[in-house]
């Protein structure tokens, strides 16, 4: 049986692409709900009704485990999800923990971009909450770069100015590391990294959570000798469109090029 992966967008493609390295042979059915992304600028009782359609469709198709490759969505329904469902759910969050760790010990702040969703959600406030005892993590919401994505604009003549916009507000030499908590961002690494200095830190949560997905597989002796095959669907029709799936192909390849620029 297939893995399925689900975002509102191609966002979940950053953890897919940690997926596919870590487990290549299984098979993955991914689903972007095109059809209402942005979810970070809706209301929470809308999204939750998209994400429960987009996870029933991936049932019907016969998943054996489900990656919420979504902070939003995360935040919004995973507690729900599991209890509908009963094969693994594995989720994602802003990784707030080891980012305080990080900034902590060089006496500077964490700032976490996210959804505005994500930011107003008990889930996310409740982890700051119990982590940040020096009041060091700030939030900003950053829905401009899930509409880039969308649009596969990468280029850093369009993303740098909107971020340097966004961003000037903050004092980002006081800034020891950053969250990337939407799933869209990791496409960014390479121009937030010529805003911040080069110590800053960016961290994102798709390694690990593709590390989460491989652990679960294993303890329940789920893992399979399968080709690798990616299926993606829009909303409910899967995409056939050879030049989509081409553009799909050279997203993965860019995370590979990210990937690597990243390693120490
Ligand atoms: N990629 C999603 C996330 O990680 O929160 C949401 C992006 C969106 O739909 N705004």
């Amino acid at each position: 049986m297939k893995i399925g992966f689900f975002d509102s967008g191609i966002g979940g493609m950053t953890v897919l692409y940690h997926a596919l390295r870590l487990l290549p042979k299984e098979d993955y059915i991914y689903y972007a709900d095109t059809k209402h992304v942005p979810y970070g600028e809706k209301s929470k009782a809308d999204v939750r009704k998209y994400i429960f359609e987009a996870v029933d469709f991936l049932v019907r198709q016969g998943i054996k485990a489900l990656v919420i490759a979504c902070n939003t969505a995360t935040s919004v329904a995973a507690r729900e999800l599991r209890e509908k469902y009963d094969f693994p759910i594995i989720g994602i969050e802003p990784a707030v923990k080891p980012a305080i760790l990080k900034s902590q010990e060089r006496g500077r702040r964490v700032l976490v971009f996210t959804t505005s969703l994500t930011l107003r959600e008990e889930k996310f406030n409740n982890l700051v909450a119990r982590l940040d005892e020096d009041h060091i993590v700030d939030g900003l919401a950053l829905p401009g770069l899930v509409e880039f994505a969308e649009r596969f604009e990468f280029s850093e003549a369009v993303v740098r100015p909107y971020l340097t916009a966004r961003l000037a507000p903050y004092k980002l030499a006081e800034y020891g590391t950053v969250v990337l908590g939407c799933t869209h961002f990791p496409f960014y690494k390479d121009t937030m990294q010529t805003i911040f200095t080069p110590e800053v830190d960016i961290i994102d949560g798709g390694k690990g959570t593709a590390e989460n997905l491989a652990r679960t597989l294993q303890k329940t002796s789920q893992l399979q000798q399968g080709t690798g095959s990616v299926e993606y669907y829009m909303s409910g029709s899967k995409v056939q469109d050879p030049q989509l799936l081409q553009q799909y192909a050279r997203l993965l390849e860019r995370l590979h090029i990210l990937d690597n620029l990243q390693a120490p």
